[in-house]
């Protein structure tokens, strides 16, 4: 009985969030929501967004950069139970931007409220030690490759609209080859690639190569999400000259990974190559 509550109150939390995010119902229908003692921590990449309610029970901060339009949303940090005192964390928020945004709260009997919009403005050291995930050239086999039973899921585009086995196609991005290169058709920081795997693996580390064009198409900061959506880190890159290896904070086991770029020079963002290394 109790389990089947938290998850009515955890489906009303997320239906709020979506009709939020889509802006498709009138603020007046929903409680308004009055936090206290918002405060805003930025570290090692992640944002940490604390507050109290009056009633205890669960809620989601929706964040985006444009008023009324939330991308994103920083999620509790394993919620026990109905509480008070509120810690919600996102990762791989820009460095010294503005961002606008609201709480979605639901309380232990199912009432929803949200809080009116407001806006933060992240540090500038936000991203300072997530270089520190770089590491030596993992072992094993890189199942991205397409030798290896690597392939392409999806591609946000191919310059020239070219398919993906041809020149600037996104095969060139696991094709193993470091004379060949994948480029998106002027995608910027929109640009994505998703590599699917022949099987599931409990995937450890990958490498990325971001193509540059001198003064575009260079690829600074991404973010790697699972085949479940679920984002495993952000990553930073140190110039385009050389594949970069990362390790994951923990395994993740996923049949894919998607790589989606937050921060580039624009233009025609692409990859040389991008390796994916599983555990033995
Ligand atoms: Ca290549």
């Amino acid at each position: 009985m109790k389990k089947n509550l938290w998850i009515i109150l955890i489906a009303a939390i997320v239906i709020a969030s979506y009709l939020a995010s889509l802006s498709m119902f009138s603020q007046s229908s929903l409680g308004q929501l009055n936090v206290e003692g918002i405060r805003f921590s930025f570290k090692d990449g992640k944002t940490v967004v604390n507050f109290t309610t009056d009633q205890p029970g669960f809620c989601q901060v929706l964040i985006g950069t444009e008023s009324g339009k939330y991308q994103r949303v920083a999620v509790e940090s394993m919620p026990e139970g109905p509480h008070r005192e509120h810690y919600n964390v996102i990762d791989g928020l820009e460095p010294n931007t503005s961002y606008f945004y609201r709480i979605n709260f639901s309380t232990s009997d199912g009432r929803i409220s949200q809080s009116k919009e407001n806006r933060f403005v992240t540090s500038e050291d936000i991203i300072s030690n997530i270089e520190n995930k770089q590491v030596e050239k993992p072992n094993g086999i890189n199942i991205a490759n397409i030798k290896n039973g690597g392939k392409i899921l999806g591609v946000s585009s191919n310059y020239g609209n070219v398919s993906n086995d041809q020149q600037w196609g996104a095969n060139m991005a696991i094709d193993g080859n470091p004379a060949t290169e994948w480029s998106s058709a002027g995608d910027g920081d929109d640009a994505w690639i998703n590599i699917g795997f022949d099987n599931e693996y409990k995937v450890k580390a990958f490498g990325f190569w971001t193509r540059t064009m001198g003064s575009s198409a260079e690829i600074n900061r991404f973010r790697v999400l699972d085949a479940d959506g679920v984002e495993l880190g952000v990553f930073s890159l140190k110039g385009a000259e050389q594949i970069q290896y990362f390790s994951l904070d923990k395994p993740a086991t996923t049949n894919s990974l998607r790589f989606e770029v937050l921060d580039s020079t624009g233009g025609n963002t692409g990859a040389v190559e991008i390796e994916v290394y599983p555990e033995k």
